[in-house]
């Protein structure tokens, strides 16, 4: 006997690192995400991620016309008073990990919080599922693994980044893998979305 057959969804994303971890949480429950960059990318420009990854998960399902999951996530750090948030990925593209680094330099309180919400669009609507996870932005860079700010990124109750863990370690503690075991008891309750 073979294992148990997954039920794909699509996930409209270019990061494969998102897929890789949303999966440890989707395979487990018998789904499997299947990277899709191919679907136009529209982000709105919102200080909100539900408003963004509801939109991108639209308009994904009106090219596609499958159901889809987006997901938009962003790194809140309280000493900036949630900067950089909804504007993450701009603010890694330009300045990275050293540049925010140097926003805090000197700075005693080092507390922050990885959001994430994933939107599943699907005949019926647009489904949100949030996860968040709190933490402490270290004083210098740690780890190879994740991606984005996962090495100046320590969870609570560890003192290991995120780049510090695998991708399973990570996905335990983390915001997106939060919001993956929602989406998951949600598939499971409407198993009738993914037709
Ligand atoms: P999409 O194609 O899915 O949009 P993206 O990488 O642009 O991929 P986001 O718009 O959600 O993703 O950007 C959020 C940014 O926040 C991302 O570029 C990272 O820099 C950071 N980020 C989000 N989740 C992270 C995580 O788990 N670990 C480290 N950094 C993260």
């Amino acid at each position: 006997m073979g294992a148990p057959r997954l039920r794909r969804i699509l996930f409209a994303t270019s990061n494969a690192r998102k897929v890789e971890e949303v999966n440890v949480v989707l395979r487990r429950c018998g789904f499997e995400a299947v990277a899709h960059p191919g679907a136009p990318k529209v982000e709105l420009q919102s200080e909100s991620l539900e408003a963004v990854a509801a939109a991108a998960a639209a308009a994904a399902y009106a090219f596609l016309r499958r159901p889809v999951i987006v997901e938009d996530a962003g790194l809140f750090v309280d000493a900036l008073n949630g900067f950089p948030g909804p504007y993450s990925s701009y603010v890694y593209r330009t300045i990275g990990v050293r540049g925010l680094l140097k926003l805090l330099e000197g700075v005693e309180d080092r507390g922050a919080t990885f959001v994430s919400v994933i939107a599943l669009a699907y005949r019926g609507g647009v489904v949100l599922f949030r996860g968040e996870v709190r933490g402490a932005i270290a004083r210098e860079p740690r780890g190879s693994g994740g991606f984005g700010f996962d090495p100046i990124f320590v969870p609570e109750g560890s003192t290991r980044t995120f780049a510090e863990m695998s991708a399973e370690e990570k996905t335990e503690l983390s915001h997106r893998g939060a919001a993956a075991r929602r989406l998951c008891e949600w598939l499971r309750e409407h198993p009738e979305a993914l037709e």
